[in-house]
């Protein structure tokens, strides 16, 4: 009896260990998101982001065919009114991984038309 009380307290310990273990590595560990899921970076992405809680340091996977879209960064007059600046940073790959800093991050697609069939996203990362 002595014996199984020891060593349920052994399994005890070793559970918390473990849980404080997953409590310390798991702001560590980023999370990859594919933007719009299966469909990808495409025409009606805008509420993708809807419900999701982004952490700086999560990475933004943007997939797509390179002939038809791109990822344009902007600000946040340029999401909502649909046009990137000349200084816009953008992504032209198809497989794009852009790592979320802190605060709101705004992209689009720039090719004439797709932007206004809601291919933009905005992400907010804590
Ligand atoms: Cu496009």
């Amino acid at each position: 009896m002595a014996h199984r009380s020891g060593s349920a307290k052994l399994g005890l310990l070793l559970g918390v260990g473990i849980l404080c273990l997953l409590a310390i590595t798991k702001p560590i560990l980023a999370t990859e998101y594919t933007v719009g899921d299966a469909a990808g970076w495409s025409f009606n992405v805008e509420n993708w982001p809807n419900g999701k809680s982004f952490k700086a340091g999560d990475v933004l996977a943007f997939n797509y065919d390179k002939a038809q879209h791109n990822v344009a960064v902007v600000s946040k007059e340029g999401y909502h009114s649909c046009k990137a600046s000349s200084g816009s940073k953008v992504y032209k790959s198809g497989h794009d991984q852009i790592t979320l800093v802190k605060g709101q991050s705004y992209y689009i697609c720039t090719f004439p038309g797709h932007c206004d069939r809601g291919m933009k996203i905005a992400i907010n990362a804590t």
